[in-house]
């Protein structure tokens, strides 16, 4: 029913028995602007070759299933316009119509099982965002963790997003949430926040034993792992908090609703930070690449 195109590495890691590490697309081209884009798109699948991993980055491009990009596809996804933005609800109709789409945390998710891989690393997943008691705009990434078993790495949730109750939606869903090596969950562009690690990690092994422990149990779902941005990278919430404050002022004067939201914010905050929480970002998306290689090779020699 689907094509599934691997890349010629993924191809040759699949034959040889190496670790694949999954990567989102969505980040690419909605969540950083072009030529940083590229840049760090290929700088993330680097620290992952680096780490004996190989990256697998997905997307939907003339209507097939890509696992892993050549190096041509990832540049032309970077530098494409109007890309669609897919998520669990619309990622089959993408394929059905021959379209092209960058792949969200869900979307990925969903490629990552299908593909056997275990692992994927992103920036910042999508969650409850502020005000979602009258909008009703809570990301599709929270009910994917709930029930496709892949472990995500990500700098906790998003900052702009509310983090309180993207954590209370976790865990009503039965989603653990491992803050890896501090007791506070990380957020996004800064290192801590005032909320207290649901769970804490300070090993790659656990972390894939954890995972293997899920299945093991019969539990749907996969698992948060928070990674912090490097202190060095980072930008301190007391800092972040006012940014953001005025940055969703301005969606709500401007009437952005859907998915919209998330890249507008992203693109706002990067204006009003003179461009630091894009270096903050590509930091921690690296950071996050490094530990999801870690994983992955845990995980293959355990399982
Ligand atoms: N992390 C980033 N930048 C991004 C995203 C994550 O550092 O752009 C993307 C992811 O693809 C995530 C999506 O799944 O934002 C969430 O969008 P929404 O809030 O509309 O569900
Ligand atoms: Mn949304």
């Amino acid at each position: 029913m689907i094509t599934t195109v691997f890349s010629q590495e993924v191809e040759e890691a699949r034959d040889a028995g190496t670790p694949l590490v999954a990567l989102e697309s969505t980040i690419i081209t909605h969540g950083m602007p072009w030529p940083q884009n590229a840049d760090t798109a290929r700088a993330v699948e680097a620290e992952i070759r680096d780490a004996g991993a190989v990256p697998a980055t997905m997307a939907v491009m003339a209507g097939r299933l890509h696992v892993g990009l050549e190096p041509e596809q990832l540049d032309a996804l970077a530098r494409a316009e109007g890309v669609a933005k897919l998520s669990r609800a619309d990622m089959a109709a993408c394929l059905a119509a021959g379209g092209t789409g960058a792949t969200t945390v869900a979307a990925t998710m969903i490629a990552a099982r299908l593909a056997g891989i275990p692992v994927f690393a992103t920036g910042g997943i999508g969650g409850v965002h502020r005000g979602a008691e009258t909008s009703f705009d809570i990301s599709a990434d929270l009910y994917e963790l709930a029930q496709t078993p892949v472990t995500v790495v990500a700098a906790g949730a998003k900052a702009i997003l509310d983090l309180p109750k993207t954590l209370e939606l976790l865990e009503t869903l039965g989603v653990p949430v491992i803050c890896y090596g501090q007791d506070s969950f990380p957020a996004f562009w800064s290192a801590t926040s005032p909320l207290p690690a649901p769970l804490r990690m300070d090993h790659p092994e656990e972390i894939a034993r954890a995972h293997l422990a899920r299945a093991a149990l019969g539990l749907p779902g996969g698992q948060l792992v928070a990674n912090p941005v490097p202190s060095k990278n980072e930008i301190p919430r007391a800092e972040m908090e006012p940014v953001i404050a005025r940055t969703l002022d301005e969606a709500s004067a401007l009437g952005v609703t859907g998915k919209a939201v998330t890249p507008f914010l992203l693109q706002r905050i990067f204006d009003l930070t003179g461009g630091r929480s894009l270096t903050a970002n590509i930091a921690l998306v690296k950071n996050n690449a490094r530990l999801a290689a870690r994983i992955a090779a845990a995980l293959s020699t355990a399982s």
